[in-house]
């Protein structure tokens, strides 16, 4: 059943079912964020059994990541009074002027795409005038011999450097793969082009490079502009470089052939190379190393269904159909990995081989960290086919969610999805409320809440709108 509160009772019992369930989302928003601030208010995450802040360093000492992850959420959701003391923290403490190494990819993707996000749907000056100053405290980190940027920033000193354990001194495919969407928007709400041009030399470094079969390895040397390691993921390190490409087309208005080529290249390599059927008929995304399959996939890696059927329209020679199968093969795996579980929640990865199927086989891959891939694209597939499937399995999400992962103190994470007697992480991740709450809601509601014609998510859930050749001087004209 839904999260009781008398207004969802009373919806439910008079079964109007989606609103009903609309409305559970509100109440699992309101938990979340109401503990959050009880415990845990300006810090960055709220560790919801112990019942205090959380700070993880990727976002150095930089605070509040909570707060702006959730402000696109709070605004669509019609939770007016958390928005308002959401900017009104943001107005006060929001400061960027510390001495704190950050996670480059981190810091974009969740602050400056929960500024900008809250920028264009509320209109308030304040979080484009915060977008703004924190993208150019990230300009530093571009200062490498090729312009791949660094991972690791400090944004006093303006050094940056690259995580220890990457391949040969390598930046990560994903990272820095994944600042397009952010930085064009900077660019066009600050009229400063550098931005832009900074992720466009990404893309030129990147096609100037011979690709193995047609691969992106995860690793390239910022240096030497090489090839680190051959490890190729669409999971972890890789994601949502892919998703970027395919989303910086849309939103140019499906004007950046460059992008839309990159993308739809990548895919076939990804379909000849990565892709495999198992002896039960689950289609799944094989990780890739040096020529060598591994058979084994992400949960990350679910945000693939989804992704490959917002590409199905555009997709080259006829294949948009078989884009969509791809996404919806993607789908049904990754609910079987739900489902196979006994929490019918998802571990943080899953194996074709040694006799299972969509099941993790090794301890420290049986965890549950609240992340929103399998509903993400439960959303797109609901939304790009209608079949009522997709709302049923996103309610049974629900329904894992609240039994296993609310506690008093807000949302946790799970240690082992197969093991009923509970072990939480003590973690509410911020992505808990920037994603999977969101595209929860978004499943539930009438596709013209954020349309995919007007909006691309960035990969943390932050709706950008579409940009249109002449918006520039439309706004131009306005002034
Ligand atoms: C989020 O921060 C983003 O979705 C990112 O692209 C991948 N990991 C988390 C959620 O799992």
């Amino acid at each position: 059943p839904p999260p009781a509160s008398p207004i969802t009772v009373f919806v439910c019992l008079f079964s109007f079912l989606d609103l009903c369930i609309i409305m559970s989302c509100q109440v699992m928003m309101k938990h979340a964020w109401d503990n959050y601030k009880r415990y845990a208010w300006g810090l960055n995450e709220l560790k919801p059994i112990s019942k205090q802040g959380h700070s993880s360093n990727l976002f150095g000492n930089i605070q509040g990541a909570t707060i702006v992850d959730a402000l696109d959420t709070l605004y669509i959701m019609e939770m007016k009074e958390e928005f308002k003391e959401a900017k009104e923290w943001v107005e006060k403490n929001l400061d960027f002027n510390v001495n704190a190494e950050i996670s480059v990819f981190e810091v974009n993707i969740r602050f400056v795409g929960g500024l900008l996000s809250a920028y264009y749907l509320s209109g308030e000056e304040i979080f484009r005038k915060k977008a703004v100053e924190l993208g150019e405290k990230l300009l530093p980190a571009f200062n490498t011999p090729t312009g791949i940027p660094w991972a690791l920033l400090n944004i006093k000193s303006g050094i940056g450097r690259n995580w220890p354990w990457a391949s040969g001194g390598s930046s990560i495919l994903a990272e820095f793969g994944t600042l397009h969407l952010e930085f064009i928007h900077l660019s066009h709400l600050s009229g400063n082009p550098l931005f832009a041009e900074k992720v466009m030399n990404i893309r030129k470094v990147l096609n100037r490079l011979d690709k193995p079969e047609g691969l992106y390895p995860n690793y390239l040397n910022p240096s030497s502009g090489q090839w680190g390691q051959h490890h190729v993921s669409i999971g972890g390190l890789g994601d949502s470089f892919y998703e970027y490409l395919l989303k910086a087309w849309l939103m140019s208005g499906k004007t950046d052939e460059e992008g839309r080529k990159m993308y739809y290249d990548a895919v076939q390599a990804i379909e000849t190379h990565l892709i495999r059927k198992s002896s039960g008929g689950l289609t799944y995304i094989a990780e890739w190393k040096g020529g060598l399959l591994e058979h084994k996939m992400g949960h990350l890696t679910c945000f693939a269904g989804g992704m490959f059927a917002l590409g199905a329209d555009g997709a080259p020679n006829d294949k948009t159909g078989h884009h969509i199968e791809l996404g919806a093969e993607i789908a049904r795996t990754c609910h079987e990995s739900y489902d196979r579980t006994s929490m019918k929640l998802g571990p943080e990865a899953f194996r074709f081989d040694g006799g299972v199927e969509a099941i993790a086989t090794r301890q420290n891959e049986k965890y549950y960290i609240l992340r929103p891939e399998v509903i993400e694209t439960y959303m797109y597939m609901w939304r790009l086919t209608h079949d009522p499937k997709y709302r049923q399995w996103g309610w049974e999400a629900v329904e894992a969610l609240e039994k296993y992962c609310r506690v008093d103190g807000g949302y946790s994470g799970i240690r082992d999805v197969y093991n009923n007697h509970q072990s939480h992480d003590d973690v509410q991740q911020s992505f808990f409320l920037s994603e999977t709450l969101k595209y929860l809601y978004l499943l539930f509601s009438e596709d013209d809440l954020l349309p995919f014609e007007h909006w691309v998510f960035n990969t943390e859930a932050h709706p950008l709108p579409v940009l249109h050749k002449d918006d520039g001087n439309k706004e131009e004209n306005q002034k």
